[in-house]
């Protein structure tokens, strides 16, 4: 009998492939959502609405706020085959539109120990935000339920020492915690979410209408799904949508709980797991909805980049004349720590040293490109409205020529008739030393500075004057 066993499992494995069209959702095995406004009803927030998800893209399932999270599995395993299209494993679709993502991060589990259940390792897949100085691991949020009978703000504290409300509003007004009658499984005082958490940048400066900006590669219900077949999916390492669109994933992004990259052939089942915390005004919430998945078929036809660059999101509007900037460069969505990344900037006045700290002096609207060395078609863009406080924005350049030399290697001296304070900074604005009473005239001594940009902050009794000085 053992003999026959390989032939059996070549016949099941034919039969599997005769069963042409696309794999779907399965089976849908936990359901744990987070507080939310569509929780505890239809369509999106009920133990009905997690079935919905299962055997097409049309499903309607809400995971609620940070940490609310959904288990299933399609019918075959998923191969991390390597013929798989831009190395794309797996598609999952929901509602995102633009300016509306609400990202979820997704984990796999490989049915290790064979059983068919779900108690194997879960392997977070790392995605474009990963490497952010805001994203964190082991983010905990315990919710608290006020128990009232209608749409009552839930108070929450995490384990960061923060707290606050997921709000209540008008247009959702059933109670946001989990009911009993549903989810009998969770506890009816207070629970806790866990697992990773990213930063999801808002942008409020158009009145009325708050965005969540979408991010680059990696994340559930983060971009708008596309045409069918659903089967050819996106490419996740450009920035416009592609074929089915949605948000397509690797199986090769998976890391260990120290952040290494694993190597997983194929995968049982998988999680998708609200991954912010995020207020948005009228809008509620940010919470991960989710319409369906489907598994993708090998295909070498599909060609298209493989390199990315991420950057992350600067604020909408820049008050400061120095920022770090956090720029990463991918390849296949693995990031690579030596890649050479080389700068744009849309202003004169706007520079980025070795280090990524950006420097501005002046105000108005900046664009930064930071680009691939190895192959400048590599490049990606954000922008941003610098409004600097005058005193230092408006004037620091045209200051900069009451210092003289400037470049300087020694000495300098400062073209003044009076008294004033002189505060001398680096770039990254940590002050050096000051002269409380400079005496025009005088010349100050530099040599010991390391070579750079400085900025020389300049008090007289009337006026304030910033100057630029490069040391060599
Ligand atoms: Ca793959
Ligand atoms: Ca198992
Ligand atoms: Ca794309
Ligand atoms: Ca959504």
């Amino acid at each position: 009998m053992k003999n026959f066993f390989p032939l059996i499992l070549g016949i099941l494995l034919l039969i599997a492939h005769e069963k042409a069209g696309a794999q779907y959702i399965a089976e849908v095995l936990e359901y744990k959502p987070a507080p939310g406004q569509f929780i505890n009803a239809a369509p999106w927030g009920t133990p009905h609405s997690a079935q919905s998800i299962i055997g097409g893209v049309e499903g309607t399932l809400s995971l609620g706020a940070f940490g609310g999270y959904v288990v299933f599995r399609f019918e075959d395993v998923v191969e991390n085959d390597p013929e798989n299209p831009y190395g794309v494993d797996f598609t999952i679709f929901g509602n995102a539109m633009q300016g509306l993502s609400e990202p979820g991060i997704v984990y796999v589990m490989n049915d290790k120990n064979q059983n068919g259940l779900a108690d194997d390792t879960w392997y977070e897949l790392a995605g474009s935000d990963h490497y952010f100085s805001t994203s964190l691991s082991q983010y905990e949020v315990n919710y608290i339920n006020p128990h009232q009978h209608v749409a009552t703000d839930i108070p929450w504290t995490d384990n960061q020492g923060n707290d606050g409300f997921i709000f209540a509003n008008n247009t959702h007004t059933q109670p946001y915690y989990p009911m009993h009658d549903s989810f009998s499984f969770i506890d009816p005082d207070q629970y806790i979410l866990a697992g990773s958490k990213i930063e999801l940048p808002k942008d409020t400066t158009q009145l009325e209408i708050t965005k969540f900006m979408q991010r680059s590669f990696g994340y559930a219900d983060n971009q708008i799904i596309g045409t069918a077949p659903y089967t050819i999916p996106d490419n996740p390492y450009t920035n416009k949508k592609e074929n089915s669109g949605g948000d397509p994933f690797d199986i090769n992004w998976a890391v260990d709980s120290f952040g290494n990259y694993i190597t997983l052939d194929k995968i049982h089942f998988i999680k998708v797991q609200t991954a912010v915390m995020q207020n948005g005004g009228w809008l509620g919430e940010a919470s991960t909805e989710i319409r369906g998945a489907v598994d993708v078929a090998p295909n070498s036809s599909l060609q298209g980049p493989l390199d990315m660059i991420v950057i992350r999101d600067l604020p909408p509007i820049l008050d400061t004349s120095h920022h770090q900037l956090e720029v990463f460069a991918f390849h296949k969505g693995h990031m690579q720590q030596d890649k050479e990344i080389l700068f744009k900037t849309s202003m004169e006045e706007a520079t980025i040293d070795e280090n990524h700290l950006l420097t501005v002096g002046t105000s108005g609207a900046l664009e930064i490109t930071a680009i691939l060395a190895e192959d400048t078609t590599v490049r990606t863009s954000v922008s941003t409205l610098v409004e600097l406080p005058s005193a230092i924005g408006e004037h620091i350049f045209q200051q900069s020529s009451l210092i003289f030399p400037n470049p300087a290697l020694n000495h300098i001296n400062i073209k003044l008739k009076e008294k004033v304070r002189i505060d001398f900074y680096q770039a990254n604005g940590n002050l050096i030393f000051s002269m409380p009473e400079y005496i025009p005239g005088k010349s100050i001594p530099i040599g010991d500075l390391p070579a750079g940009l400085y900025l020389i902050h300049i008090q007289a009794e009337h006026h304030n004057k910033t100057a630029k000085l490069i040391k060599q």
